[in-house]
């Protein structure tokens, strides 16, 4: 970007001091007017409020039925599912029936070693999925009308692990077409509606999951997230999602399926109401190879000892959005906490280099190629490449039947050729290394959340197109992040922070997150 001149820096300033906030305001305005019905109804049964890992342990103690459980949780799907419609597929009358049998099976006089708690330590307990991901016979289309009738041939090896640990799928749930965007909004199921407010999005690609979960339709479910998928609904839901360490939990199956480098991005991972679930979830879905990292979450970390960082802002990256006064504030608050309450000293570190985020994030998602036409591709499932400018008229006609916006702008985009791609993976290498170099591996970094709490419905496409890097770049460094919830700003929407630490340290942000919910602040109902 070295050839910005002043002028195109004041254009820039203008956009988002001026520009941003009056489209904001006619957003508001439009919603305003709008009659949205009050938020959610609240939770019948405190069985919808019990951490999961708690839940499980009831089950297995005969203090309810797993048939009880699920079918609380049926109810409360159906209750919240015309309000914010997260839901793609559901499968009650399955997930009832296995829930029959797991009872079944509790109540014999000695329960065979493969449902014992050790090998099945989710036995019983239901939970949801994103679509993308595979679950055997469940609908597999990712927004694609192209695709709507497909099925999942299989189920992707998360979906295994949790099968094994004797949970019991409900449903799976809303994304953006083709994963590709901030709203989860599609021509195959609609649009997913925020539970604080129904006239805001809910974030995406893991939209339905962060709006199931804090909607308590579930207790917990599976995210995929390649540029902030699982973290960016956390936040707006104001829920907890962890982004795993680079090829830690595995990818395989969902669609798309990330290509080359795209792999070491992807991250899937688990969307949680408490974070006292997050350890047990990680556990789960990362399998056998939990064995290698056992010692690091067996062994309580002592979180005085570590040391703690933070970073305020993108250091004057142009492309996008500075943190707004509110995600400013829920950050300070963190590290106040964490300096009040652990007596250590947070220090800020400013890395020039994160000025350049966004090449660093396409350049990886391109493979190292300048250009791509892999998403026009993909927007018909790899039969012929979309002309997007076509797609476009028909949208700007009214006739748009099959291609959200979003996804049009980025059929148009990926086609402009990425500046010096090779040039850009060369700098994130060394922006990794210069942040390896000081969080170690004893080392916590504070990150900002999405620069604003929850946009309204298909506003984010004019005010906060490229801010997902936020998070992005934490998906071209490979490193653990754990979103978590800090409270609700003056309008009741969610705030948060990133929390970070280097590669396979999945444990420190676990237990920080833990430490929040604990002693500070954690999910707050949206009811
Ligand atoms: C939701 O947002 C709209 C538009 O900003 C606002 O008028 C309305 O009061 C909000 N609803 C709730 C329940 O906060
Ligand atoms: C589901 O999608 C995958 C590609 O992600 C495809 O290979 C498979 O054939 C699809 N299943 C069906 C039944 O269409
Ligand atoms: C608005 C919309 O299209 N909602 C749909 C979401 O998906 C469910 C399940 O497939 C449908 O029942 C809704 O009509």
């Amino acid at each position: 970007m070295g050839k910005i001149n002043v002028f195109f820096l004041g254009f820039l300033k203008f956009i988002d001091n001026i520009l941003k906030p009056i489209i904001t305001y006619l957003f508001k305005l439009y919603y305003r007017k709008l009659d949205y019905p009050n938020p959610l109804p609240k939770c019948k049964s405190d069985i919808l409020l019990t951490p999961g890992h708690k839940l499980a342990r009831k089950i297995r103690n005969y203090e309810i039925t797993s048939e009880q459980v699920v079918r609380i949780y049926i109810e409360r799907i159906k209750e919240i599912q015309p309000l914010v419609n997260c839901v793609v597929q559901e499968r009650f009358e399955e997930a009832i029936k296995e829930a029959i049998e797991i009872d079944k099976i509790l109540s014999m006089s000695i329960i065979p070693e493969k449902y014992s708690e050790q090998n099945s330590p989710l036995l019983g307990v239901p939970y949801s999925c994103k679509e993308c991901i595979w679950v055997k016979g469940m609908s597999n289309n990712s927004g694609l009308t192209c695709r709507k009738e497909n099925r999942a041939p299989e189920d992707a090896v998360v979906v295994k692990h949790m099968k094994q640990a004797g949970a019991i799928l409900t449903c799976v749930t809303n994304t953006s077409e083709v994963c590709m965007w901030l709203e989860s909004s599609n021509y195959v199921t609609g649009t997913t509606r925020n539970p604080y407010n129904l006239s805001r999005i809910v974030g995406g690609s893991s939209g339905g999951e962060g709006c199931i979960v804090s909607s308590c339709g579930a207790i917990w479910g599976i995210g995929s997230d390649i540029g902030g998928s699982i973290r960016m609904p956390s936040f707006f839901n104001g829920v907890y999602g962890h982004k795993p360490s680079k090829n830690l939990i595995s990818n395989q199956f969902q669609f798309p399926q990330g290509l080359g480098m795209q792999d070491d991005m992807l991250g899937t991972g688990p969307i949680c109401r408490y974070a006292s679930d997050l350890k047990l979830m990680f556990k789960v879905l990362l399998g056998p190879k939990y064995k290698d990292l056992e010692k690091n979450f067996e062994n309580n970390v002592d979180l005085k000892k570590l040391k703690f960082y933070y970073v305020k802002d993108l250091q004057g990256n142009v492309l996008v959005t500075r943190p707004s006064e509110d995600v400013q504030n829920a950050l300070n608050k963190a590290v106040k906490f964490i300096e009040s309450d652990l007596g250590v000293e947070v220090k800020e570190i400013k890395l020039r280099k994160f000025r350049s985020c966004f090449q660093m994030w396409s350049s990886m998602m391109n493979n190292g190629k300048c250009s791509s036409d892999a998403f026009s591709l993909l927007l018909t499932d790899g039969v012929s490449r979309v002309n997007p400018y076509w797609e476009l008229l028909r949208s700007i006609l009214g006739l748009q039947d099959k291609h959200t916006l979003p996804a049009i702008s980025l059929a148009i985009t990926e086609r402009f050729p990425t500046n010096r791609p090779e040039h850009h993976l060369e700098l994130a290498n060394q922006l990794r290394q210069e942040i390896q170099d000081i969080i170690k591996d004893d080392g916590i970094l504070l990150f900002p959340s999405f620069p604003v709490v929850a946009p309204y419905h298909n506003q984010a496409l004019l005010t906060n197109s490229l801010d997902f890097i936020y998070y992005g770049i934490m998906n071209v460094f490979g490193f653990p992040v754990t979103q978590i919830p800090m409270g609700l700003n003056s309008h009741g929407l969610p705030l948060g922070v990133q929390i970070v630490a280097n590669h396979n340290l999945d444990h420190y942000t676990v237990k920080l997150a833990e430490h929040f919910e604990a002693n500070l602040v954690g999910w707050i109902p949206p009811f």
